[in-house]
């Protein structure tokens, strides 16, 4: 790839040296350094957006995982990137002082675009607790699809901003079901090592957790998977774990002891933006331009792609409509965002040579949620952290990996709560939908059950051996199961479908898929870190290969 990107001072064109300047405080020196700092103390300078009739040899859609392993790694080769992210940049503090509100208290920086929350549990005792909030380009898009909510992060970080952190490499004898036309050999010992290295991953403490009273709740967890003989295992997070014992001894500020994470962690957790962004924007290569969406892609004259991109108000409104080229564009919107873009920009004429494959293969994870009530004597703890650490693999033997969920209620709720993630077959379709004028998904609620079925060789057992019952006032009233939702969409471009085994689509050269579209619906356990390593892998060939 040659690099004609435009200098300062060149109309039409992001100066460089304005980005260097500004996004290197975007990201904060500090995080750079390793500090954890408040992201509220990383003081933002003006955005360098892109401009009408820009030209870049790298456009990136969307700034969550793909998206920065790929943005980083072309950096690094001597590429200039252009990352256009449709959330916001998360880099200002609101009027409490703090970037991220609190999952106790949802606020107007919470939900992409509703005017009335969402939340995954959306009951306690039985009670509604959704409320009203105004509508804004808030961190968490709720996002109803057919037959299912799918949740993601909006804005600089993807979902990094809103995830649990919980980094797992899949265990290595279920590899070829999750991704079976790439080698294992190569990912087990190249990518997978590099993704949890770049992403920060470690691991709690085993001394502290059997003394934090943040960690009675997995501790209580532990005891019933035991006694069912189940296999207990802790679960590697991005989380800063030095940090958290700090928040626990009351030395800092707290975050995740603070219940924060559905909506942001104001501290301690590595999310993109303290890991592969900051080092993409210490390249001095990269530019991103927040509250920007990409809306097209169609190919140019000379091998190049005009690409149509809204910028939006917080409101939600476009204000400008710009059109920019690029040699070449990555697809990192998400899974969702990734396939409807492709599906709609096959169906309408943009990309007409896109194969059939575009839309197809996507799954949930499997996700299913449920809670269990305990016995008097087994309370889990008022103070939980909101970082999960534990889980409990019935995989082999069920199809259910479970992990130990916190309810960071600032209660005792004797509940423990748990997220599974289970080998699901059912695989959903996007389609274009020509008379509504929009994407269909068609997933079916139906389709959970081989997941609640799953789940329930996990707790079912439990439940007998330790005399207790499910919680039926988590989902609504008298609703055991939480088979509404996803927070792990995958699929939808698949990998050496409609793409070739390193992301590229059919039929258009320079046009490249790199997030958790690629996955073909399931990762056997959190996926980020699949993602990650997958992006690796391709952006190397690509780099390699194609520049
Ligand atoms: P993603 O991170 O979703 O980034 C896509 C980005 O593209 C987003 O920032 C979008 O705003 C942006 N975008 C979309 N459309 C456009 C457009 N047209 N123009 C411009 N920008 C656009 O994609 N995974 C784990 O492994 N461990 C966990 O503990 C975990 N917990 C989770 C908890 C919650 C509540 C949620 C929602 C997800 C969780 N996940 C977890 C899933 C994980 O965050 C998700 O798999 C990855 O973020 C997906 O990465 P991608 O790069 O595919």
């Amino acid at each position: 790839m040659h690099d004609d990107s435009p200098r300062e001072g060149r109309p039409g064109g992001v100066s460089r040296r304005r980005f260097m300047t500004g996004t290197g405080s975007l990201f904060g020196s500090a995080a750079l350094a390793g500090h954890m700092v408040p992201a509220h103390a990383v003081t933002a300078a003006p955005a360098t957006v892109i401009e009408p009739g820009a030209h870049v040899p790298a456009l990136v859609i969307g700034t969550g995982y793909g998206g920065s392993v790929t943005a980083l790694r072309l950096a690094q080769a001597g590429v200039d990137v252009h990352m256009v992210e449709m959330g916001m940049a998360w880099d200002a503090p609101g009027p409490d002082g703090k970037i991220f509100a609190n999952t106790t208290s949802p606020d107007y920086r919470s939900y992409w675009l509703r005017t009335r929350t969402k939340q995954p549990l959306s009951n306690f005792l039985g009670f509604p607790i959704d409320k009203n909030v105004p509508r804004y380009t808030g961190i968490l898009d709720a996002e109803e699809m057919g037959g299912i909510i799918v949740y993601q992060g909006r804005g600089v970080g993807g979902g990094s901003l809103v995830n649990g952190g919980m980094a797992v490499t899949p265990k290595r004898e279920n590899f070829g079901a999750v991704l079976p036309s790439v080698s294992a050999d190569e990912m087990y010992s190249v990518y997978y090592p590099r993704a949890n290295q770049g992403l920060g991953v470690g691991t709690v403490d085993p001394a502290w957790f059997e003394t934090a009273d943040c960690y009675r709740y997995a501790r209580v967890g532990r005891k019933h998977a035991e006694r069912s003989g189940f296999p207990f295992v802790h679960v590697p997070d991005v989380y800063d774990w030095d940090y958290m014992e700090r928040e626990a001894a009351g030395t800092v500020p707290r975050s995740a002891l603070a219940g924060e994470i559905l909506y942001g962690n104001n501290y301690g957790k590595k999310s993109l933006q303290k890991t592969y962004l900051a080092r993409a924007a210490a390249t001095g290569r990269v530019v991103v331009s927040p509250l920007h969406k990409v809306t097209s892609v169609a190919p140019a004259p000379g091998g190049r792609y005009t690409v149509v991109v809204d910028q939006i108000d917080t409101a939600g409104s476009t204000t400008v409509t710009k059109a920019v080229t690029a040699d070449r564009v990555f697809f990192g919107a998400g899974s969702v965002g990734t396939s409807k873009l492709l599906v709609r920009l096959k169906a309408t004429g943009a990309l007409p040579g896109l194969n059939g494959e575009v839309g197809k293969g996507w799954g949930d994870n499997g996700n299913v949620m449920c809670g269990r009530a305990n016995h008097l004597w087994d309370p889990t703890g008022a103070l939980q952290s909101s970082i999960p650490c534990s889980g409990i693999d019935n995989w082999a033997a069920g199809g259910a990996f479970a992990e130990v969920a916190p309810l960071p209620t600032g209660i005792e709720t004797y509940a423990s709560f748990y997220l599974s993630i289970t080998r699901n077959p059912h695989r959903a379709r996007f389609s274009w939908n020509a008379a509504a004028g929009r994407v269909d998904l068609d997933w079916q609620t139906a389709w959970k059950q081989p997941s609640v079925d799953m789940a329930k060789t996990i707790f079912d057992k439990i439940n007998a051996k330790e005399g207790t019952i499910y919680r039926t006032d988590l989902f609504g009233a008298y609703k055991i199961w939480g088979d509404h939702l996803t927070y792990h969409p995958l699929g939808g471009a698949v990998l050496d479908r409609a793409t070739d085994n390193y992301g590229r689509l059919h039929g258009y050269p320079g046009l490249y898929v790199v997030d958790g579209a690629l996955i073909p619906g399931n990762t056997t356990v959190n996926p980020f870190v699949t993602i990650t390593a997958l992006a690796e892998r391709n952006i190397e060939r690509i780099i390699a290969a194609d520049l």
